[in-house]
């Protein structure tokens, strides 16, 4: 069955008794809609709906991910009943037992283990946004442990928290057809975007929207620019701050903007005054010239969008200046909360996440209790700051944004200091591959005395479980996507069919556990999809209702801080002084700068003579996904290598072939991987990340080919390497070595 594109409606071939049910597919956060054929409670087929997200059925033709659907629902290694460990921890054995064997004796472990160590020692791990988190959330509130794990501090917090400190709230992209300009900043949607967001980009470039892209690889984006700026990893914020610089001195800033609304102009005019073109030409290696046009391009062609990615996310300690700089570029250039730059968000009509997670349940005296060190990303840090976005009726998601840094949970598993971490739930994360410094992540996980895994596939993680939970697929749960709250939008729809075999979603799982232990009283609602009807009730609307056009989204407003207030006042931002703060107060009181101060990469130059390259970890690639979909033969025959870009220049200075197989190696640990030549600066490098091999031993020691092309080998959160404001750790810019290696046995059969 294939899409037919030209009338753009979904066809199916005629046969009856199939029923057809709308589902949604989930193998990327955009959660598209689909038309499900149905026989027997089994999906048989299923084609794009073009009445629902997106509208366009050629999404999926580009995208080669949702037909998965179709093939993942009866894999034969996907996970059908709950599994509890024989045998050592890591052995990768398991036997099938009931789901009330299995969450009997895990409530009961979690009892005995809360009354010896406190609430504190269950500890939990979450990843990027495939998963429904709110509902572990919740269970944590209850339960009393401050200890969540996430990847936060290095995707999407920094990029909220420093929205936040300037505009009150975070924003979100408007790229529309008032888009004048476009600035992509450490982002790659040609590769990391699989919906329409690119093709948009695509199709106002070929229309003449000037596209400007900072990225240090000449990356299949960075190849449509007019300007492509390369700058070494981590000296982003120079560049920023220079561009700043430009745009102030040559008079090309927003005058009406930042007279009426910025906070500390002229203490940024001050502050950006040595940073000029040649100062960050010479910390970046991007030509001034280029910086030069850059600055004019965008400035000079709004309305513009400037939008980061994840690239800036993980740059350790320079992460916080570099994203802030941009806030700050976008400030005074005017491009805030107008048609074709970006809105600043609202709180949403519907429920909000924190509202979900309940942190009202939550005792707090234990928020101090956290292990996590950083006044930003903290209890403390998240209670200033929110109680300025309060004055809107805003709450920023709690869990999420202050969750524990894995660096010290981690570590706190191996030594009980500061106290015994002893439990810990996964949900929706795959930390052996994601997580930094592998070698930790795996000592950790082998010192627990309960691991409770839930996932589709018995992952590398699960294998380390003593108990591994089957979770119900896209199709098999209803779903809504919420952006933990911090914009009035939510997607998602119906379950196609009811889980099979004996799946169940994180959500029965967790309030199963939560009657178990007691905690009846904030689990009234007995399935998700009344959940979601509460959710939905303030809009007077049910679920059902809003499934059937699967996205709630009102219009945008803009200039909403040109608006009365209640009381007649402009409305203003909700930050302290009511205005953009360029000088930031809330991280001057949190001990962080007023502007954004740059400090040295953390990894400053290769040396190649002393065998020493820059490591740029975490490139992605089609269709994989993180450490996703590596089990589908399909996909792995088209990349079935782990690949290490470097420029042809690199590779011969170093005697090395593209082709070669390699080993990079640091202090931290090892990985193979295959060279493939890629357009980037001399002494640089790309890795992949995510590898692992399903179809290679379960179990220690290297669980599945978890530790041979890891990446996250060579990667450390250690506390004292990490941002000091939010805890970011590094991925982009770290030192490795490199020599030449054969290719390993379980790639020799590809
Ligand atoms: N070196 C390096 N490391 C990185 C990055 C990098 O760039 N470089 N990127 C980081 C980033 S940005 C992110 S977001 C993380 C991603 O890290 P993860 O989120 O840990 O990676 P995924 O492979 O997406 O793992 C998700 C797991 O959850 C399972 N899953 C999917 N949906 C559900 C669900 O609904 N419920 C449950 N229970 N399980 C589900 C999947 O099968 C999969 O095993 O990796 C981070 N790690
Ligand atoms: N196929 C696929 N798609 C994905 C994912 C996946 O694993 N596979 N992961 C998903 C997830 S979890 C996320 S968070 C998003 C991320 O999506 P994006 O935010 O678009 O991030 P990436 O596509 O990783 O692109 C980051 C870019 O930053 C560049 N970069 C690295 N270091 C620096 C630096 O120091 N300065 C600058 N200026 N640039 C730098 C890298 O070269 C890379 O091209 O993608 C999502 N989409
Ligand atoms: S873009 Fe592809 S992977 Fe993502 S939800 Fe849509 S069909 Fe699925
Ligand atoms: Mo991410």
């Amino acid at each position: 069955m294939s899409p037919d594109s030209a009338n753009n409606k979904a066809v199916f071939p005629a046969q009856s008794p199939r029923e057809l049910r709308k589902g949604n597919c989930h193998y990327c956060g955009y959660l598209c809609g689909f038309d499900v054929a149905v026989e027997d409670g089994r999906v048989c087929d299923l084609a794009p709906d073009p009445t629902r997200y997106p509208y366009d059925v050629s999404v999926a033709s580009r995208c080669r991910r949702w037909r998965m659907n179709l093939d993942d629902i009866d894999a034969p290694d996907r996970l059908n009943y709950p599994l509890r460990r024989v045998g050592e921890r890591g052995s990768g054995q398991f036997e099938r037992v009931s789901w009330d064997e299995a969450l009997d004796d895990i409530a009961r472990r979690l009892q005995a283990l809360r009354q010896t160590h406190g609430g504190r020692t269950l500890a939990s791990a979450i990843g990027g946004p495939h998963a429904t988190f709110w509902p572990l959330h919740r269970f944590l509130n209850q339960f009393g442990t401050p200890n969540n794990m996430g990847i936060g501090q290095i995707c999407w917090d920094p990029r909220i928290w420093m929205d936040a400190v300037t505009f009150g709230w975070p924003t979100e992209p408007d790229l529309c057809d008032h888009t004048g300009v476009m600035m992509l900043w450490a982002t790659n949607p040609a590769v990391s975007d699989n919906s329409l967001f690119w093709a948009q980009i695509k199709a106002k470039h070929e229309a003449g929207m000037p596209l400007v892209v900072v990225d240090p690889r000449k990356t299949a984006t960075a190849r449509l620019a007019d300007v492509h700026l390369a700058p070494w990893p981590g000296t982003d914020a120079f560049l920023a701050l220079a561009l700043l610089n430009i745009i102030i001195e040559e008079d090309l800033y927003d005058h009406g903007f930042v007279e009426s609304w910025c906070l500390g102009f002229e203490g940024l005019r001050a502050h950006v005054a040595p940073y000029t073109a040649e100062v960050a030409e010479r910390e970046t290696g991007v030509p001034a010239e280029d910086i030069r046009r850059a600055a004019r391009l965008f400035a000079t062609n709004g309305p513009g969008l400037l939008l980061s990615g994840r690239g800036i996310d993980q740059l350790g300690p320079n992460t916080e200046p570099t994203v802030r700089s941009l806030c700050l570029l976008r400030a005074v250039t005017g491009n805030v909360d107008r048609p074709g730059s970006c809105v600043v968000n609202t709180r949403s009509d519907f429920c909000q996440e924190a509202d979900l997670e309940r942190p009202d349940l939550f005792a707090s005296e234990l928020r101090a209790q956290q292990m996590n060190t950083t006044p930003l990303q903290s209890y403390a840090g998240y209670q200033l700051v929110n109680a300025h976005a309060q004055r809107f009726g805003c709450t920023l998601p709690e869990r999420y944004l202050t969750s524990a840094h894995p660096g010290q949970v981690l570590n706190a598993m191996v030594t009980s200091d500061p106290y015994p971490v002893r439990a810990l739930m996964v949900m929706g994360a795959n930390p052996v591959l994601t997580y930094a410094n592998t070698k930790l992540v795996l000592r950790a996980l082998e010192s627990l005395d309960l691991c409770v895994v839930a996932d589709y596939w018995l992952t590398p993680t699960a294998q380390l479980a003593d108990y591994v939970l089957p979770v119900a697929g896209g199709l098999e749960r209803p779903s809504c996507q919420i952006h933990g709250g911090v914009a009035n939008i939510a997607y998602g729809g119906a379950a196609a069919i009811n889980p099979l075999y004996e799946r169940r979603t994180d959500f029965e799982i967790l309030r199963g556990l939560a009657l178990r232990l007691g905690f009846e009283d904030a689990w009234p609602h007995t399935s998700l999809e009344s959940e979601y009807d509460a959710l939905f009730a303030p809009v007077g609307m049910s679920f059902e209702q809003f499934a059937e056009q699967g996205i709630y989204v009102p219009p945008a407003q803009y200039l909403k801080h040109e608006q009365p207030d209640s009381s007649g006042r402009l409305r203003g931002f909700a930050t302290p002084s009511g205005k953009v703060e360029l000088a930031s107060s809330l991280l001057e009181q949190l001990g962080g700068t007023a502007y954004p101060q740059p400090v040295p990469a953390a990894c400053a130059r290769a040396d190649l003579a002393q065998g020493k390259l820059v490591l740029l970890t975490g490139a992605r690639s089609q269709p994989f996904w993180a450490s996703s979909y590596f089990y589908n033969e399909s996909f792995r025959a088209s990349h079935p290598y782990p690949l290490l870009g470097m420029a042809p220049e690199t590779a011969q200075a170093l005697g090395l072939a593209e082709g070669d197989w390699v080993r990079v190696y640091n202090a931290q640990g090892e990985a193979v991987l295959k060279l493939a030549f890629e357009d980037m600066p001399f002494g640089l490098a790309s890795a992949e990340y995510g590898w692992w091999l399903p179809e290679q031993k379960p179990g220690a020691p290297n669980y599945s080919g978890a530790t041979l092309s890891n990446i996250n080998m060579l990667t450390s959160n250690e506390l004292e390497k990490c941002e000091t404001l939010i805890g970011t750790w590094t991925y982009n810019g770290i030192e490795a070595g490199i020599e030449n290696a054969s290719c390993p046995a379980e790639f020799a059969t590809v």
